[in-house]
């Protein structure tokens, strides 16, 4: 499994984010992913790709032109030091611009296109460890410590090669990628998340928005209570792989958040790190290409822990695959089946 990471994130690091009218620590920290990195370089179990650059386009695609040059200028206007909380294109008070805002916003959709772009060359799992997170961006508005929304990017982009369903198991609902894909049917959304009646982002995520027009049925919430346990997890996540089944998609993308975490800061399940594993095996039997892309995740301590177990789970699946491609297995007609329609496409 390739995983796909750059440095550049670093620099977007803003030092608070106004949470009912006070200044706290910022929660979306660098080393949230710097966690994440050690943990897997000790384990051994994977080698890092940079991303290549791609083109503004891919981005255009989904977001607004004034608010990518907005996010380009203002970014670029600011010092070192400043934080600007701008009165448009934003949401909340979770998300302010910094002076490297921009650069690490473009460089985590480079990322997350990296890794498609070898999802479409035949790589059947890769891991796009990026930061900021993307999934609350909408088309023209940042919020919730997101200000590209890097899985619908890679999913559209993903889309032209063949269906794509977007699993969202972060702790928050993704009201941004929802909002970007609710009237599209070849990109179907579906997500576990906290009731929004108690939990950010608040006025999206109910299993009433089943999307519209053509996208009638290619959207669909399950929100959970606080204090949802494994157990329960795993009843709703096993519900939301056979809907993933009946849509019959080409490639799958994970926003993959691990603040559900029974520790997390800012989140409130009890998922345990061994169930991560759990998790990834359920979504792995699946068999189809997929694109884990990091969104939330808050307890800078154990998040290495919590992403070593869901890609260790991914592991093992691969490898009972690997094992059985010789005896002409589902697996391996599958990927016969993927690697026909993956011709290379330039960026
Ligand atoms: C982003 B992602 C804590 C308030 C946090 C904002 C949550 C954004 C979550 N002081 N509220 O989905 O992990
Ligand atoms: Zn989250």
């Amino acid at each position: 499994m390739k995983i796909i990471y750059s440095n550049k994130h670093s620099q977007h690091d803003p030092p608070y984010e106004i949470y009912d009218g006070r200044r706290e620590p910022y929660a979306e920290k660098a080393e949230r992913i710097t966690s994440i990195l050690r943990a897997l370089k000790e384990s051994g179990l994977t080698v890092f790709f940079p991303p290549k650059h791609f083109s503004i386009k891919h981005i255009h695609d989904i977001h607004q032109k004034e608010y990518v040059s907005f996010l380009r200028k203002r970014s670029a206007q600011l010092k070192q030091s400043q934080v600007l909380y701008p009165s448009y294109f934003i949401m909340d008070t979770y998300t302010p611009i910094t002076n490297k805002t921009y650069t690490a916003a473009k460089t985590a959709v480079d990322v997350v296109l990296t890794g498609a772009k070898y999802l479409l060359q035949g790589e059947q799992t890769v891991y796009a460890l990026c930061r900021p997170p993307g999934h609350h961006a909408g088309h023209k508005t940042m919020g919730g410590y997101c200000y590209f929304n890097n899985a619908a990017i890679a999913a559209n982009y993903l889309s032209e090669h063949g269906k794509v369903a977007i699993l969202d198991i972060d702790f928050h609902h993704g009201n941004g990628t929802q909002s970007i894909f609710y009237d599209r049917s070849d990109v179907f959304y579906i997500s576990i998340h906290a009731d929004p009646h108690i939990k950010f982002p608040y006025s999206s995520g109910f299993a009433n928005e089943q999307g519209s027009d053509e996208g009638l049925g290619f959207n669909k919430n399950f929100p959970l209570p606080l204090e949802t346990t494994n157990a329960q997890y795993m009843c709703v996540l096993k519900q939301t792989l056979k809907r993933i089944q009946v849509f019959n998609p080409s490639f799958l993308v994970i926003s993959a958040g691990f603040d559900t975490y029974e520790k997390d800061p800012i989140g409130g399940f009890k998922l345990t790190i061994p169930f991560y594993e759990k998790i990834s095996q359920e979504i792995f039997k699946l068999k189809l290409p997929a694109l884990i892309v990091q969104e939330g995740g808050y307890n800078i301590e154990d998040l290495g822990k919590i992403a070593l177990s869901f890609l260790k789970g991914i592991d093992r699946i691969l490898k009972t695959q690997l094992r059985s491609k010789d005896n002409d297995s589902e697996f391996y007609k599958a990927n016969q089946k993927t690697s026909k329609k993956t011709k290379k496409t330039p960026i």
